[in-house]
């Protein structure tokens, strides 16, 4: 992307800054391969030529709606036209087919109100502003037009905006394919109303966002043959376990607990319930309240919303049960029984919680106590019932509330499903995808591996795309193209998928070998991956790996991994539940066939998760894709700060910029015939005076330059990188002499 042989003394520049990723300044003098710059903070700085980009000099103040539309297309120009726009309150840039969406942090109600929705009905792409309704409206079209389904994959990291722009895109779909009636419970408004009833499940506060969803979701819209809703499907990704019973500070765990707590004095009473410090699972961390929400109004929002995705009310006392039973779970403490290695509830209040939850989930105490305290052995000779220490006790109680927990969760998205319907006739849908953006923290565990996993499918998906859109565009203006090279990252796929051999693989065989360890498991890696390039051992851990994705690399600590990838329901707890006398519980569990439940055949979550992924992969690559990136520009949530290394951060990991390189490989400037003549005439004066034909003016110019590589199209001039800049200095050259004439005339005027 840099164009070192255009930057002369004069030139205003681009360079890196550690503070604000790239600072302008202006080249002093050049050495060689060196450039000395005077930044505009005032500092002069030394700078090798090939990592110092031109400026745009012309740049509107407000930015450009569509970076392709930039003169010079690279990272910082591409920032600094987001930056300007967002000083506006233009969260909403084109880069090309993607929006980029940039968290406002503010309600703007004035750019999403019902007039805005019918401002953008049937607009093309390009003719307002850019907005998710536009990405929406393009996708709602091209079904009904062209008889295809869409897809629209909205990514980026924790808190950047991916289920508000969910929200907002189902929302226009809704409103292009709704029905006018308005009473009653129409499609479109099941499909609206499933988002409260997960996200107060599924979401939680966590220290990025106060309401982050802790599953993905691809949410399947489909259309009849007028266009109309006419069914739905919600998939889910999963379900972060482990916060049912582990929360950190300042963290909460998901929000259906909390909304419980407050709920109307009667339930509480009915569950047992009180303030949310009383319990285990949510006095872990010391927040309770969200600010500007309501558990109170909550609650009942989320009630009603239940009610409109059609579930009953003695279905929705079940659930609250069910919810109420978890936390009383929780609440029970083992101490030493009197024989060895063994357990009891620790006292009265551990007692008092055992039988509560046992009441509300309508089993047995005594058969709950022995489910979490004691294990059967089952030998070839006999079955032997083995204690369980006040430890394992207590991990058998987690494994319990969280199987509980999860299989609620799916039991929800199953009923909504089922009460939304699916349409068997509809050969079109648009499916919305909010699914966990890439992640890198200090620890990573296997919910991280599985996350980057995902995100690693979808860039394969996202590069491959782009790449070709960008043929299409240059068969369509009709010019020669070769084949563009980009990185591929199917040898990080493989790392991770392949079977046999592949890390996802291991792991399973790792889990079904009896003596593993995540010791022998991390050794296992380093031995297979010696010589892979993709993976790295890191030099002071014996356990860790680290792999290199693309978008940076990622350690991951594989102490969970055995355990977290072992899908596994104790058949103590099953039993105990299947016996449940409540039927919403015991369906919860349904019997498992009576071949599994023999031999030890392992389940494993990676690879569940991985077949997850290939259908989804299968049912996008049906589809054609529209991208939404969002970017979180700054991590204390507040409006109007837009913090530059961050921001740039994420473009680097969402791929904007891979995608922006991708375009750069081939003809990254694209002007218009007028445009470009308008602009660069000076250089063929007598062809804009000989009024001649748009194309062949530019034609002219570009010839008189002595340019190489360029194509003319049917509507546009296309440039290779570094071109646009060349014409610039050269212009600005021209300009410069003829300000100099001009000046010197006067001067001998004088
Ligand atoms: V996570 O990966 O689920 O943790 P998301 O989904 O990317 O994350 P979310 O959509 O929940 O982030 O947005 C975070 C917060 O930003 C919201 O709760 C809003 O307060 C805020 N937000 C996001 N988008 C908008 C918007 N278009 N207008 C106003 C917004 N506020
Ligand atoms: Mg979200």
């Amino acid at each position: 992307m840099g164009t070192p042989e255009n930057i002369i003394v004069g030139s205003h520049v681009w360079i890196e800054d550690p503070e604000v990723a790239w600072i302008d300044g202006q080249v002093l003098k050049i050495n060689g391969k060196d450039a000395e710059i005077e930044t505009s903070d005032g500092k002069k700085v030394v700078a090798n030529l090939s990592k110092i980009f031109p400026k745009d000099m012309e740049a509107l103040p407000g930015g450009v709606d569509d970076m392709t539309k930039l003169s010079y297309l690279h990272e910082p120009g591409v920032l600094q036209n987001l930056k300007a726009r967002y000083e506006l309150n233009k969260i909403y840039t084109y880069t090309g087919n993607v929006l980029i969406a940039i968290n406002p942090f503010q309600k703007l109600p004035h750019i999403y109100g019902a007039q805005m929705m019918q401002q953008y009905k049937g607009v093309p792409l390009g003719e307002l502003s850019p907005h998710v309704f536009a990405i929406a409206g393009v996708a709602y079209r091209a079904m009904v037009n062209e008889g295809k389904s869409n897809s629209i994959l909205v990514s980026g990291e924790s808190g950047a905006g991916k289920t508000e722009t969910t929200k907002l895109l189902m929302q226009f779909l809704a409103f292009l394919g709704g029905r006018a009636v308005t009473d009653g419970r129409t499609v479109e408004q099941q499909v609206l109303e499933s988002n409260p009833v997960l996200e107060a499940f599924g979401n939680a506060k966590t220290v990025r966002n106060n309401n982050s969803s802790r599953f993905g979701k691809f949410v399947e819209i489909q259309f009849d043959k007028s266009g109309r809703i006419s069914g739905a499907a919600i998939r889910t990704y999963l379900l972060e376990r482990s916060r049912v019973c582990q929360v950190n500070d300042p963290e909460r765990n998901y929000h259906c607990f909390y909304l419980l707590c407050a709920a109307p004095q009667e339930e509480i009473e009915k569950y047992k319930l009180g303030n949310p410090k009383l319990f285990h699972y949510l006095n872990q961390s010391q927040c309770y309240e969200l600010a500007d929400v309501n558990d109170a109004h909550e609650y009942l929002a989320t009630c009603r919303a239940m009610g409109i995705v059609g579930i009953s009310k003695k279905d929705q006392e079940a659930i609250f049960r069910v919810v109420a039973a978890i936390l009383h779970l929780g609440n029970i403490d083992f101490a030493k029984g009197k024989e060895i290695d063994s357990s009891i509830p620790k006292d009265d209040k551990a007692k008092f919680h055992l039988k509560t939850a046992a009441e509300l989930l309508r089993c047995d105490a005594d058969a709950l106590e022995d489910a979490l305290c004691k294990r059967l052995m089952i030998t070839p000779e006999e079955v032997i019932k083995r204690s369980l220490d006040p430890g394992s006790a207590t991990v058998s109680r987690d494994g319990l509330a969280k199987t509980i927990y999860s299989r609620l969760f799916d039991w929800l998205v199953d009923k909504i499903n089922k009460s939304i319907g699916q349409d068997p006739n509809s050969k079109c849908l648009i499916g919305v995808l909010d699914i966990y953006g890439f992640e890198s923290f200090k620890l990573n565990s296997f919910e991280q591996f599985c996350i980057n996993f995902t995100n690693e499918k979808l860039q394969q998906h996202f590069n491959q795309h782009m790449f070709k859109t960008e043929q299409e565009e240059y068969t369509k203006e009709q010019i020669d193209w070769s084949y563009i090279e980009f990185e591929d990252n199917q040898d990080v796929l493989d790392l991770i998928e392949k079977k046999p051999g592949g890390i996802v693989a291991l792991l399973d065989e790792a889990c079904m070998f009896p003596k593993s360890t995540h010791e022998t498991f991390a050794n296992k890696l380093y031995q297979t991956f010696k010589y892979n390039k993709r993976f790295i051992k890191p030099k002071f851990s014996q356990t860790d790996f680290t792999i290199a994705h693309y978008a940076g690399e990622v350690t991951y600590q594989s102490d969970q991994f055995l355990d977290k990838n072992k899908d596994y329901v104790v058949p103590e707890h099953q039993d105990l539940l299947i016996a449940s006398k409540c039927p919403f519980v015991s369906d919860l569990f349904p019997p498992l066939p009576e071949e599994t439940s023999k031999s030890s055949k392992f389940s494993s979550i990676g690879s569940g998760f991985k077949l997850q992924l290939q259908q989804l992969m299968e049912t996008l690559s049906s589809t054609e894709p529209h991208y939404i990136r969002c970017v979180k520009p700054n991590n204390l949530h507040k409006p109007a700060i837009f913090e530059n290394i961050n921001i740039r951060h994420q473009l680097r990991c969402g791929g904007v910029l891979e995608a922006i390189r991708i375009s750069c490989a081939g003809y990254p400037t694209r002007r218009a015939f007028v445009e470009f003549a308008n602009r660069f005439g000076l250089f063929a004066p007598e062809a804009t005076e000989a009024n001649c034909e748009e194309k062949n003016v530019c034609q002219k110019i570009l010839e008189k330059t002595g340019l190489k590589g360029y194509q003319i199209g049917k509507t546009k001039v296309f440039l290779r990188a570094g071109q646009m800049a060349e014409l610039d200095a050269r212009r600005a050259q021209v300009l410069g002499n003829a300000a100099k004439v001009i000046q010197q005339n006067i001067r001998t005027h004088q």
